[in-house]
């Protein structure tokens, strides 16, 4: 059965270092910015900070894409400010995760501007290079960020191989030098105090042998394909025995592209491989690339139940939301409108914060920040929207109304608009010129307001955090839907020896009256997102106000 582990306990907190606190000035947020905040995320009561890429980069890709592994991103700050961050950290108790990004480099990294100088460079094997077919590319395989895959290069009129954007060039990790020199980079950090890694697109470093076309029906999806390489167990069985197994670090593989079918060979503890992975089918359950499409309660459940097995009884799981390649929560799950907004972001958090999985907060959601209001293109930072546009906009391949109508809801901008830290200019984020707008209803979402109001979804988290921290069924107490057909109401048991627990979620805005299925009796009210009013012990039916959420021990 489920072993205890300290990152099974933990609760994660996502910062996305250029949006979260700008300590100087710049308009972009930065290591010093986040020392300043580390009060505030202690006080909230998450114990893990996951830093997404802090790393030497031209930025193509906010940072997914790394000139030098060893060095801190000049914007972000100095080594110097990453020891002092990685300190105060620990002052706190607490725990510092970093993302490992290593599917693919900069084409600005040292080994790409050596690979790309000649065929018979000693780093043109640390790449994938190939030959055009008729002066077009070696395969069919697209780019997620639009286009080709391959770009040819001059210098030797050979193809490298991108599944981003064309200055993200994949690594070869058939090469063994390529995998050391990975290994190395991570006791580097290991070695500097870090607690592990959440690892870009990990499923994708082994590539399909020979690489042939994609047949037609992948195309729109190559995610699947790219994610079953051949040596993927093999790679991560080698990183763990020679890196991680060396340390006390826990591991999140981003799965993309990897089925609940699948998860089990990647995190299950006899194999050796990583903790935990992201698994994409919540997230993604309303999503046609760009485009948005419905969902309903009982998918939802579904999809949450299929997760929660799929891990097995021994494996583990993440519970997500939101992240920076996805919308707001409280704009996608829930109603962000000002009548519903603060319900209805308890009740996703509820629902995020119990599941049998490592929870992974993403900055700003525990304010119930929204997704911004896009009008133009120009609004928009992000190189996967500039790709679209020019893919399938400027062709005329759609039209630029239905295509900006989607991504309001999509786009990967939406999580990434500045922390609303305060009623000052720019919500307190920067003094100086933001690199991306502030979303402008920061005066009436922000921190400061939040931290001094008891009913605010920031102290909704709080509590919440709390409760899971000090209830062992909230964690690893096995999960059961008791009512998967229900289209408003999600409702889930908490299961560990005598210990039982229920949480009742509203998803409509409606109120509701709740039958309890036979056999379940309240004890107690544990924490109440509504008004909390009491439920006599023993009720066999619960009162819902709209949005409203609660968790009972039984
Ligand atoms: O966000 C996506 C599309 O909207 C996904 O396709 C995303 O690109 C995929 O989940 C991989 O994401 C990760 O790797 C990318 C980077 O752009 C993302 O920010 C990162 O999370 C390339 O490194
Ligand atoms: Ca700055």
């Amino acid at each position: 059965h489920n072993e205890a582990a300290w990152w099974k306990e933990a609760v994660v907190y996502q910062v996305y270092p250029r949006s979260f606190n700008d300590s100087n000035g710049d308009g972009i947020g930065d290591l010093n910015g986040i020392t300043e905040k580390l009060d505030y995320l202690k006080t909230l009561g998450v114990n893990v900070i996951w830093l997404s890429p802090h790393f030497d980069s031209p930025n193509a890709d906010n940072g997914y894409d790394i000139r030098d592994y060893r060095k801190v991103m000049k914007e972000f700050g100095t080594m110097a400010d990453f020891d002092r961050l990685m300190a105060e950290v620990k002052k706190r108790d607490m725990r510092l995760i970093i993302d490992l990004v290593v599917n693919h480099t900069s084409d600005e990294h040292q080994w790409f501007v050596e690979s790309r100088k000649a065929k018979d460079n000693p780093y043109r094997d640390f790449y994938i290079w190939r030959d055009g077919h008729d002066g077009k590319a070696p395969n069919n395989y697209p780019s997620f960020f639009s286009g080709s895959a391959w770009t040819r290069d001059a210098q030797t009129g050979q193809y490298y191989l991108h599944y981003f954007a064309s200055k993200q060039p994949d690594l070869n990790w058939e090469n063994p030098k390529v995998r050391q020199g990975v290994y190395d980079i991570m006791r580097f950090w290991l070695d500097k105090g870090v607690s592990g890694f959440r690892m870009d697109v990990i499923p994708f470093i082994s590539k399909q042998p020979g690489l042939p076309d994609l047949p037609a029906a992948a195309l729109a999806h190559p995610e699947y394909v790219f994610a079953n390489g051949p040596h993927i167990h093999q790679y991560l069985q080698e990183m763990n025995r020679e890196v991680l197994s060396h340390y006390d670090s826990m591991t999140v593989g981003e799965a993309f592209g990897v089925t609940t079918e699948q998860a089990k060979k990647f995190t299950d503890p006899q194999r050796h491989e990583l903790n935990m992975l992201f698994n994409f089918d919540l997230v993604r359950m309303d999503r046609d690339g760009w485009r948005k499409t419905d969902w309903t309660l009982p998918q939802l459940k579904a999809t949450y139940a299929k997760i929660d097995s799929g891990s097995g009884a021994n494996g583990w799981n993440t519970s997500f939301l939101s992240n920076h390649d996805n919308p707001r929560a409280v704009s996608h799950f829930g109603d962000d409108s000002p009548r519903w907004r603060v319900a209805s972001a308890k009740a996703l958090a509820t629902m995020m914060l119990t599941q049998r999985a490592t929870p992974f907060l993403y900055q700003g959601d525990e304010l119930g920040m929204t997704n911004y209001p896009f009008q133009r293109v120009e609004d928009f930072e992000d190189v996967e929207i500039r790709g679209q546009w020019r893919d399938l906009v400027a062709t005329g391949k759609v039209p630029a109304q239905e295509y900006l109508q989607n991504v309001r809801q999509t786009s990967r901008d939406n999580a990434r608009t500045p922390m609303q830290w305060n009623t000052e200019a720019n919500g307190g984020f920067t003094t100086g010129k933001p690199w991306l707008a502030v979303n402008p209803n920061y005066a009436q979402i922000n921190a400061a307001a939040q931290q001094h109001d008891p009913d605010s979804v920031y102290n909704y988290h709080r509590r919440l955090i709390a409760l899971r921290s000090q209830t062992p069924a909230l964690i690893y107490g096995e999960f059961k839907d008791i009512d998967p057909a229900n289209a408003q109401v999600f409702a889930y048991t908490r299961t560990l020896g005598d210990q039982r627990y229920l949480v009742v979620i509203n998803f409509s805005e409606q109120p509701l009256k709740y039958a309890l299925p036979a056999g379940i009796t309240i004890n107690a009210l544990m924490l109440d997102s509504g008004t909390g009013r009491a439920v006599a012990q023993g009720a066999a039916q619960l009162e819902l106000q709209p949005w409203q959420a609660s968790i009972y021990q039984l």
